[in-house]
C-alpha cells in the first residue's frame, strides 16, 4: 500500500521508522511518498500561506501549492488514490474507518498546518476529512502517522501474528476493550497474576479474558457495549463480573 503524504514537515515521518511500521516500510509492505507543498510553489519567497480574509488571528495555507502538490501525487500513482484531509474538522477516526481505508490502494493524506486550509481546495481535490480526535494539534502530520500505523497494521504480514490483530483493543472484531494482560515474575510488591492464568486450563482462561474484557468495557467505554450484540453468555460473564466488583 502506498501513503502520499502532503506535508511542509516530511522529517517528521521518520517517527515511524521503527517496530512493526519500520519494518513494513523495509519489506516493501508499504511505502511513503512526500509531496511538499513549498517544492510547488512558484514565487522567489515560496510562500504557502497568506492572512484570512475577514481579519482574525492566523494563516490560513494556500490553494495552488498544496493543489499542485496533490496533482503531482495522483500523476505519480497508476492507480486511483483517495484523498484524506487531516483536520480537526474530521470524521472522527475509528477502527471501522481503519479497515475501510486499509482495502485502498493508495491514499493520498494531507497534513495542513497553521489555522487550517483554504476551504475551497476540498472543491477543487474532492477526498474525505478525517480527525483522529476531539483536541487540536499544531497540524496534521502526528495525526497522519496514526492513520498510517492502525491502517498499516490492517494489511497482510505487517503484523507477525494476524490473530493479535483481531484481538486488539478496539478491533471491531470484538468491538470490546482488550482484557488485562500479564508476565514474570509471578508476584510484584505483593500484586499475584490472577490465578486462572498459572493453571493452564485453556477453556477457562478464554472464559476469564472474555469476562475481563466485557467488564472493562461495561465499566470504561459503556458507549461501545451498546454497538454491540452480547451473547447469552457474555450477559452472564459480564454479570459475573459486576456481581464481584468490591
Ligand atoms: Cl487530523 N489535525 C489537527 N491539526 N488536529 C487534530 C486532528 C487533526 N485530529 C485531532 N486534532
Amino acid at each position: 500500500m502506498k501513503f502520499n503524504i502532503i506535508t511542509l514537515f516530511p522529517e517528521m515521518f521518520t517517527a515511524i521508522d521503527y517496530g512493526i511500521i519500520g519494518r513494513a516500510k523495509e519489506n516493501e509492505l508499504i511505502s511513503l511518498k512526500f509531496w511538499n507543498p513549498r517544492d510547488y510553489t512558484e514565487d522567489n519567497y515560496h510562500k504557502v500561506d497568506d492572512s484570512p480574509y475577514g481579519g482574525g488571528s492566523g494563516m490560513v495555507m494556500l490553494v495552488k501549492p498544496l493543489q499542485a502538490a496533490i496533482q503531482a501525487a495522483h500523476q505519480a500513482n497508476s492507480d486511483p488514490a483517495l484523498v484524506v484531509y487531516l483536520t480537526p474538522q474530521g470524521k472522527l477516526l475509528n477502527q471501522e474507518l481503519v479497515i475501510e481505508l486499509a482495502s485502498q490502494k493508495n491514499l493520498i493524506l494531507v497534513a495542513g498546518r497553521y489555522e487550517g486550509i483554504d476551504e475551497r481546495l476540498t472543491k477543487i481535490e474532492p477526498g474525505i476529512e478525517i480527525s483522529i480526535g476531539d483536541y487540536v494539534l499544531s497540524g496534521g502530520e502526528l495525526a497522519g502517522m496514526v492513520v498510517i500505523d492502525a491502517v498499516a497494521r490492517q494489511l497482510p504480514g505487517v503484523v507477525g501474528d494476524a490473530d493479535s490483530v483481531k484481538q486488539d483493543s478496539f478491533s471491531s472484531f470484538t468491538g470490546l476493550l482488550d482484557y488485562p494482560h500479564y508476565t514474570r515474575p509471578e508476584v510484584i510488591d505483593g500484586h499475584v497474576v490472577p490465578k486462572v492464568l498459572l493453571g493452564g486450563n485453556h477453556a477457562e482462561i478464554t472464559c476469564w479474558r472474555r469476562k475481563e474484557a466485557l467488564g472493562r468495557t461495561w465499566l470504561r467505554r459503556p458507549d461501545l457495549l451498546e454497538k454491540i450484540e452480547l451473547t447469552a453468555a457474555d450477559r452472564m460473564l459480564l454479570n459475573e463480573f459486576i456481581e464481584n466488583i468490591e
